[in-house]
């Protein structure tokens, strides 16, 4: 056992605990319900990761719904077909619906629809009767979200508050441009909205899915980046705080799994699709390539030369103050990173290995060289300890039972 654990190198370690990390959250169910056309799919492919509607398995659970899921990212989609066609089929499309809904709910918490994001052309002038019933029993079920999709000027925000006046027990009514829309050559819409789609899920979705939510969204990259930092924190504190026994130089490689540990549960909470050789540039930025003896040899000799104060004690030990500012250089850089890999991968951008391999280091030994530890407990660092998930319930159009 010990020698297969040894072969294994760090980057194949961090690849596999950021899996299992992934494996162990809790997706997030959500119906999409809404005439074909106005534009759920387009939805999709915007807020999710990996254009989820394009790219991820669709399997058929009744004749109108499709459940949409793919593998290492923690969501599952229901979407609706039909509901454009005649009185009989849409009377046929609710009752799937509403069995799906109740059979979700009779199994259990991980089953259950979390939120129905129910999709209108903004362009319609109105709701038509049937589906304002759908929507109003829809929400005696679940939280439901109205989606009001390529929201153009101001019939769109006419319809916004035409809803918000019917005083249903919704969630709220937001407008949104899922993908810049262009009108003629000279003249587009922006993109809007997704953020604000975002921030009211969060709000609505259980505290238990919303680790899995934050790793399949792609909206809001500083989100992923907050939590990262917060859990960085606490993690790095309760490691190197009271109850650390200083450890001698040569034996700086029981730092490295920790170190694995760390980023890969960066790494999962950023939930971007990461192949082995840009996890390989990352690790090689921070000297980690030949196996954690090599990696613990490059901090004692190069890394914490560079820590202010550090550097120059020969010999000794490693104290819970160096090792803190050591990762918390580790951490923060990382982060840094993938924020900027997370946002590129959004425009279908991946990123040059060389360039991730550069900008690793050099934010890396920038912030050794600042020499701040969580224990120093930094302006940056105690900011962001607010864990940003734990926002208040906000107030609701409609009276409390
Ligand atoms: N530019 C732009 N086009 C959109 C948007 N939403 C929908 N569309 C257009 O509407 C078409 C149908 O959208 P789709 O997502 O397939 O609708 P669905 O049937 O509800 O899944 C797309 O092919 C787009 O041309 C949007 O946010 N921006
Ligand atoms: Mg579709």
């Amino acid at each position: 056992m010990k020698n297969i654990e040894k072969n294994f190198t760090i980057v194949e370690d961090i690849i596999n605990k950021t899996e299992t990390e992934i494996k162990k959250m809790k997706p997030v169910n959500i119906l999409l319900v809404g005439k074909t056309g106005v534009g759920k799919s387009t939805l999709i492919n915007q807020v999710f990761r990996e254009n989820l509607a394009k790219t991820g398995i669709g399997r058929p659970i009744t004749k109108h719904l499709r459940r949409i899921s793919k593998e290492g990212i923690p969501i599952v989609l229901y979407d609706t077909r039909g509901l454009e066609l005649n009185l009989e089929v849409q009377k046929e499309v609710q009752k799937e619906i509403f069995s799906t809904i109740s059979e979700g709910k009779q199994k259990n918490n991980e089953e259950k629809i979390h939120l129905v994001y129910y999709c209108i052309n903004a362009n319609s002038s109105r709701i038509e009767p049937l589906e304002l019933e759908l929507i109003k029993k829809l929400s005696e079920e679940v939280p439901v979200l109205v989606v009001l999709t390529q929201s153009i000027g101001e019939p769109a925000k006419e319809l916004k508050t035409y809803i918000e006046n019917l005083n249903l027990k919704i969630y709220g009514v937001i407008n949104v441009m899922a993908k810049e829309f262009s009108i003629s050559e000279e003249l587009s819409i922006p993109a809007f909205g997704l953020k604000e789609l975002i921030g009211r899920s969060f709000e609505i979705i259980p505290e238990e899915q919303k680790k899995a939510f934050n790793n399949a969204q792609q909206v809001d990259i500083d989100r992923k980046a907050k939590s990262a930092r917060s859990w960085a924190t606490k993690y790095i504190a309760t490691s190197f705080g009271i109850g650390f026994v200083p450890i001698p130089f040569s034996d700086a490689s029981v730092l490295v799994p920790m170190q694995v540990t760390l980023l890969a549960h960066i790494t999962a909470i950023f939930g971007i699709s990461m192949d082995k050789a840009t996890i390989a540039s990352l690790v090689a930025a921070i000297g980690g390539t030949g196996g954690a003896t090599y990696a613990g040899k490059y901090i004692v000799s190069n890394v914490i030369k560079l820590i202010p104060g550090v550097g120059t004690i020969v010999g000794g030990l490693i104290s819970g103050t160096t090792a803190s500012i050591m990762t918390t250089a580790l951490a923060l850089s990382y982060i840094e990173v993938m924020t900027i890999i997370a946002k590129g991968e959004k425009e279908g951008k991946y990123p040059d290995l060389k360039n991730i391999e550069k900008l690793m280091r050099d934010k890396f030994e920038e912030r050794l060289k600042k020499g701040k530890s969580v224990s120093s407990n930094n302006k940056e660092l105690s900011e962001n300890n607010l864990e940003q998930q734990k926002t208040k319930k906000k107030w609701w159009p409609w009276k409390k039972k």
